[in-house]
């Protein structure tokens, strides 16, 4: 008989090792481990999520005639790893093949193919664009930019296209409407909830034991674990948020954690959404009228361009991309990323849902707790690794590039064309966190002036010979050598009294 390994994040019953097998003769191996729990001190909601989806998908494949040997955490022999659990029901069954997808991280992937077991791979499906062709896609260019990418990728899956194969609408992107600042008095829908069943009130009781050294709330587990429930929180978006997405997909308010946004990565990553069906659901949408164009384009962007993009950009470049720190960052990551416990009103808002909900939306992570790690020159290791343990939704093939490539820049701009570092003015414009901040946002250099200013300037003046001649800096170059010397020179003392007080430990 021949093995197939499903893994936490391959619960789709299209995946490939499992179509390659017969559920008559062979069967499936599912296999909770020490190993994945721990390598980086996940969120107890992240643990949650992934053993209740886990076990009930489980369930789902009995239902559908399959025979599921299913490893729980505490299980007698459980040796703690996916390749150990590989060996042990090898050996026990039997078994003459191990049939199993792509990793999603380079990480097990590579233990597995190190294992000297009988492996065969097969190549994970659920993906639009395959390692192969994204290779393809990459090779010969100079410098890769997502809107090429994009763009070929609207044309291939026929997407928002006019039946001549221009784009609706006439351009191909329209960022540009996806950047309003919330109305005083608009709020985002009311969250679809989810109720505990046995299987996961059992989950949640196992991590409260066995995880509680790990940072982040133990209650309030609110999330889809089934493909039903998966695709009723799908509906709640198309039903409530997608509408005014585009609009709002860079506002960020005090007490909106979600606003207009999907909140569904974690269920796609997973498997128990199906990106396919997002986009085609999202495409008719547009066609009937139910929401306007840039809410679809901006939408359909996120998940067939930037989703993509990373995933081809992390397979092209692994393991050495890890590695990168093109900006030569070594501070510490402020312990305020795992407590909340900071002044700066929109950090705390942004760490303190996290750590509540394992969930920030794109802006808070990439122009708030990623813009002031960038800021502060923090370690590009030590921020990933944050990343990557407080998001329900991480995984490295995600969290890497866009946090290593895109918020830090440590690739030297192969992901994206420019840091994406902003003074508080940014998040002034883009939130109504400044208002209820003891922090100044129109001062730079007093004492009470917010640090995202000075931080900022300190920013670019200590790596201007690696970013002066980046056209998309020119301007900002241009209003920092307009500066007085004294201005610059307070500036600048400014930044580095704070970066000291970081390095003293203090949370700011
Ligand atoms: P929405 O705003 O509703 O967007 C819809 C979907 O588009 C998301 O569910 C996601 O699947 C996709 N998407 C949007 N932006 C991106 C992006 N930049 N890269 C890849 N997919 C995207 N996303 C993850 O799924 N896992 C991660 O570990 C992760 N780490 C991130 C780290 C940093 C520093 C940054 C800046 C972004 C990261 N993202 C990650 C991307 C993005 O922030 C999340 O996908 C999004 O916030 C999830 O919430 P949502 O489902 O409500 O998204
Ligand atoms: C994230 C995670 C966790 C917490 N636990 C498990 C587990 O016990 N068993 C499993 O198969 N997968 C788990 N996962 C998901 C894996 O970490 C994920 O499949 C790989 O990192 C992707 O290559
Ligand atoms: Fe954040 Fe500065 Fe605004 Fe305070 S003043 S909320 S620190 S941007």
């Amino acid at each position: 008989m021949r093995l197939g390994l499903v893994l936490g994040d391959q619960l789709s019953f299209d995946l490939a090792s499992l179509a390659a097998l017969d559920p008559t003769q062979d069967a499936v191996l599912m296999a909770e481990v020490q190993g994945e729990a721990r390598y980086v001190p996940h969120h107890p909601h992240k643990i949650m999520f992934i053993f209740s989806a886990m076990r009930h998908f489980a369930q789902a494949l009995r239902e559908r005639g399959w025979q599921v040997h299913y490893v729980e955490l505490d299980a007698e022999g459980n040796s703690g790893s996916i390749a150990g659990e590989l060996r042990r029901w090898c050996k026990v069954l039997g078994a003459s093949e191990i049939h199993l997808t792509e990793c999603g991280e380079w990480r097990l992937e590579q233990a597995l193919r190190d294992a000297g077991l009988p492996l065969v791979w097969h190549r994970d499906t659920r993906f639009l664009c395959s390692r192969e062709a994204f290779a393809r896609w990459a090779q010969g260019r100079t410098q890769l930019r997502m809107e090429h990418f994009y763009r070929g990728m609207r044309k291939r899956c026929g997407l928002l296209l006019e039946p001549d194969g221009s784009p609706a609408g006439g351009s191909w992107n329209f960022d540009a409407d996806n950047r309003k600042s919330l109305p005083r008095g608009l709020r985002g829908p009311i969250p679809a909830q989810f109720d505990q069943d046995a299987i996961t009130q059992t989950v949640v009781d196992l991590v409260r034991q066995r995880f509680n050294d790990h940072y982040g709330a133990m209650d309030g587990f609110d999330y889809p674990v089934t493909h039903g429930q998966a695709q009723q929180l799908w509906q709640h978006f198309l039903d409530f948020g997608l509408a005014a997405f585009g609009d709002y997909q860079d506002a960020m308010a005090e007490g909106e954690p979600y606003l207009f946004h999907a909140r569904i990565s974690a269920a796609l990553n997973v498997g128990l959404l199906d990106v396919r069906q997002l986009c085609a659901d999202v495409d008719h949408a547009w066609r009937s009228g139910q929401v306007p164009l840039n809410a679809a384009e901006g939408f359909i962007r996120q998940l067939i361009g930037w989703r993509e993009y990373v995933r081809g950009i992390y397979w092209l470049r692994m393991p050495e991309y890890a590695g990168l720190n093109h900006l030569g960052n070594d501070r510490a990551l402020p312990t305020f990323y795992w407590t909340g416990a900071t002044r700066m009103r929109c950090m705390a808002q942004a760490i303190g849902q996290t750590l509540r909900l394992g969930y920030a939306h794109h802006i808070q992570r990439l122009m708030v707790t990623g813009n002031f790690a960038l800021l502060a020159g923090i370690a590009p290791d030590a921020i990933c690794q944050w990343y990557l343990a407080v998001y329900i939704d991480a995984f490295d093939w995600v969290e890497l590039p866009n946090t290593l490539g895109m918020v830090m820049h440590a690739d030297g701009g192969y992901l994206g064309s420019k840091p994406y570092c902003a003074s508080g003015r940014y998040i002034q414009r883009m939130s109504n966190h400044c208002q209820a901040c003891s922090y100044k946002v129109g001062q730079v250099t007093e004492e009470n002036a917010c640090p995202f200013n000075a931080l900022y300037w300190h920013f670019l003046i200590r790596h201007r010979a690696q970013l002066s001649a980046n056209p998309r800096l020119r301007l900002v170059y241009g209003s920092l050598d307009n500066m007085s010397p004294a201005r610059r020179q307070a500036v600048w003392e400014r930044g580095q009294e704070l970066l000291a007080r970081l390095d003293a430990g203090e949370a700011l």
